[in-house]
């Protein structure tokens, strides 16, 4: 029984010291000194021993059992803290290592000429006006003198949901809305996205953006159109930019006119930018139709006043030099990271 002992007390120590693994260490545990381990099936196997021998023999088997106890607490300091050593190694948090960079968000062209654009307008006074999308053939065409044979009308041109109801075309009916809640005067710009039928090229896209802007008060003439469009030029291109208008027809301006601008690379002189013209198309506009006045609840003859509409896109592309219209909608981060 001694020398079983012995053995097993011995086996017990050289795995212990061999373990290596806290899980090894309660594997050995279980073993030795669990239900089934050996030490518990030596005490078992006391009814075979003498009895007057069994006191010594319990007394050996508790030493034993203290020994192995006692190694099994000891190993499993050293591993606990060697584990937790190589723990603390493998977090450490080196407090000089350059932080990782986050792509951060960019604006858009449209974004940045949008911004640009009504910060322009609203130094000058105007609100900022938004209206949906989705609009009533009414609002889109008729309140604004587009009569119902109108080839803009064509299914070739507009997108209908109904007969009745389309793809807003222009940014124009929520200025339409404006006039006929009849607060005056109104000095508004309304940009928003519009919905042509167009195939896609360099210059046309079936979905644009376009800035709308409307004066409606007493005495206003083509003169106040001409200042406050040329200043709009001046603040968007540069001081020196000249402007010019050519006669040109809406259905729902009279007189209408195109401005152009002198071209903001050449200054002039005529260059490939400005296809040797020196000039460069830029807006449409006129003074708003007396029919549009009427069938929006006011007045002609007591209030008068301008419109104009430009696409944003087409500025964007002007001033940010993009040759294709295409690069705006495909938002690749390489073409958005250059302004
Ligand atoms: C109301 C009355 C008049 C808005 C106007 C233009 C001229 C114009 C084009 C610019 C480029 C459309 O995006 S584009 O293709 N727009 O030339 N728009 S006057 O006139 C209005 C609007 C609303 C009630």
């Amino acid at each position: 029984m001694n020398n079983q002992l012995e053995k097993i007390k011995e086996e017990a120590l050289r795995q212990i010291q061999a373990s290596g693994t806290l899980d090894t260490l309660n594997e050995i545990r279980v073993a030795y000194l669990g239900k089934k381990g050996e030490l518990t099936s030596v005490l078992k196997s006391m009814k075979d021993v003498a009895p007057e021998d069994r006191p010594k023999v319990g007394q050996m088997v508790n030493d034993v059992r203290a020994i192995i106890e006692s190694s099994l607490e000891e190993t499993k300091a050293i591993l606990a803290k060697k584990a937790r050593e190589e723990q603390l190694k493998a977090e450490v948090i080196d407090v000089t290592l350059p932080a990782k960079k986050s792509n951060v968000g960019h604006s858009h062209p449209n974004t940045i000429a949008l911004e640009e654009l009504e910060r322009i307008f609203v130094g000058m006074g105007y609100e900022v006006v938004e209206g949906p999308e989705i609009e009533y053939d009414e609002y889109n065409f008729t309140k604004l003198n587009i009569p119902p044979n109108h080839p803009a009308k064509d299914e070739q041109d507009t997108f209908y949901i109904n007969k009745d109801i389309v793809l807003r075309t222009q940014t124009s009916p929520v200025q339409a809305r404006t006039m006929e809640k009849g607060k005056l005067p109104i000095r508004m710009i309304s940009p928003g996205r519009v919905f042509r039928s167009d195939e896609v090229d360099a210059t046309h896209s079936p979905s644009f953006h376009q800035v709308e802007g409307l004066v409606v008060d007493k005495n206003i003439t083509f003169a106040d159109l001409k200042g406050t469009l040329a200043e709009f030029a001046r603040q968007l291109f540069g001081e020196d930019t000249k402007v010019k208008f050519r006669p040109h027809h809406f259905p729902f301006t009279e007189p209408s006119a195109e401005m152009d601008v002198s071209c903001f690379k050449c200054g002039g002189m005529g260059c490939r930018f400005c296809k040797g013209s020196g000039w460069i198309e830029i807006l449409g506009c006129g003074m708003v139709h007396p029919h549009v006045y009427e069938m929006c609840g006011i007045d002609p003859d007591v209030y008068t006043g301008f419109a104009f509409g430009v696409g944003l896109e087409r500025i964007a592309l002007l001033k940010y030099e993009i040759d294709d219209m295409r690069l705006l909608y495909e938002n690749d981060v390489r073409f958005l990271k250059q302004f």
